[in-house]
């Protein structure tokens, strides 16, 4: 099933992301918030125009945890599931950092396949959507909380496509403090070698990580260079521009990972947020003035 929204209705569905993680950090005392401001077109884009994924038969209220998978627990629903039927040809797609689970939830509700109601469960004791993502949390296909591991599980994955003589794309969300990591250079290293141009990665650089700017606490620029150097193929993109991050994905070379280098704003639409510049990861409003603002600001939201 291919996800044909036009771009104004992907526009939409980016505003409404970040809406609803508004509404968790104004309802929770906290969310990450400044995540949802740099990948709401990066994720809306791949759900409603890109992924070719079949319906979700999983529950759009998802319930209390379900345990880990057993011989005594085959109903388990686990995060993937969300994505539909997880078999060639249809894609997979990985996220990589644990902490997106918030936008990556908003999205789901956004491509149908998590109701608005289900914000209700999020980090709630005993429940399966939790606020750091992992296996059976909606949308999570890896326990991610350890960053970097993601891609190494899709590249796995790509490699076992390929030697199979399977179609359908492995797609993965990294963040930009990520690249700071050595398993993601080892997994893009043995992905070139693999000539897995099955593998599309998209990254969030959004300039920003838990202690500040990216460049300020350890710089990973330049990208482009760095990932074609490895045997990638690398595209920069304006990470809020739908079409453009839609067209990047179409540039993949035979025997090459594409790589997306997504640049973004961790303030994209939420303005106020530059008044807490350059610590942004997690937003946890002041009550009193600063939290009536961001109220305002939410009621007043398109
Ligand atoms: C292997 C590993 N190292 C460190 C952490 C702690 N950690 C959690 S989020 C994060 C920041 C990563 O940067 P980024 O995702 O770019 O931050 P953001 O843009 O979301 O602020 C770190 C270091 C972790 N979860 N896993
Ligand atoms: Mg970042």
């Amino acid at each position: 099933m291919s996800q044909n929204h036009s771009i104004s209705e992907v526009q939409t569905a980016a505003t409404n992301i970040r809406k609803h993680v508004l509404q968790l950090t104004l309802e929770r005392n906290g969310c990450y918030l400044s995540q949802a401001c740099s990948s709401a077109e990066l994720l809306a884009t791949l759900y409603l125009r890109v992924l070719n994924i079949t319906e979700s038969k999983a529950p759009k209220v998802p319930g209390p945890f379900p345990g880990t998978p057993s011989n005594d627990n085959m109903d388990y629903i686990q995060g993937a599931d969300y994505h539909g039927d997880l078999s060639a040809p249809y894609d997979r797609f990985f996220i990589s950092p644990a902490h997106y689970a918030a936008p990556v939830y908003a999205a789901l509700i956004e491509a149908g396949r998590l109701s608005q109601s289900s914000l209700e469960m999020f980090n709630r004791d005993g429940y399966a959507m939790e606020m750091i993502g992992a296996n059976h949390t909606p949308g999570f296909e890896n326990a991610a909380g350890t960053l970097d591991q993601a891609i190494s599980v899709a590249g796995g994955t790509a490699h076992a496509r390929k030697l199979r003589g399977e179609d359908g794309k492995i797609y993965v969300m990294m963040s930009d403090g990520e690249m700071q990591e050595g398993q993601l250079w080892e997994a893009i290293q043995a992905a070139a070698f693999y000539k897995l141009d099955n593998l599309v990665l998209l990254v969030d650089v959004n300039g920003s990580q838990v202690e500040g700017t990216t460049d300020s606490v350890m710089a990973i620029e330049p990208l482009k260079a760095r990932f074609d150097a490895f045997g990638a193929k690398a595209v920069e993109v304006d990470g809020h521009d739908i079409e453009a991050i839609e067209e990047a994905t179409k540039q993949g070379e035979v025997g090459k990972p594409l790589v997306i280098l997504c640049y973004t704003n961790p303030t994209q639409g939420i303005p106020y947020l530059e008044e807490r510049r350059p610590i942004l990861h997690f937003v946890r409003l002041k009550q009193g003035e600063e939290f009536d603002k961001y109220q305002k600001f939410y009621n007043e939201m398109a």
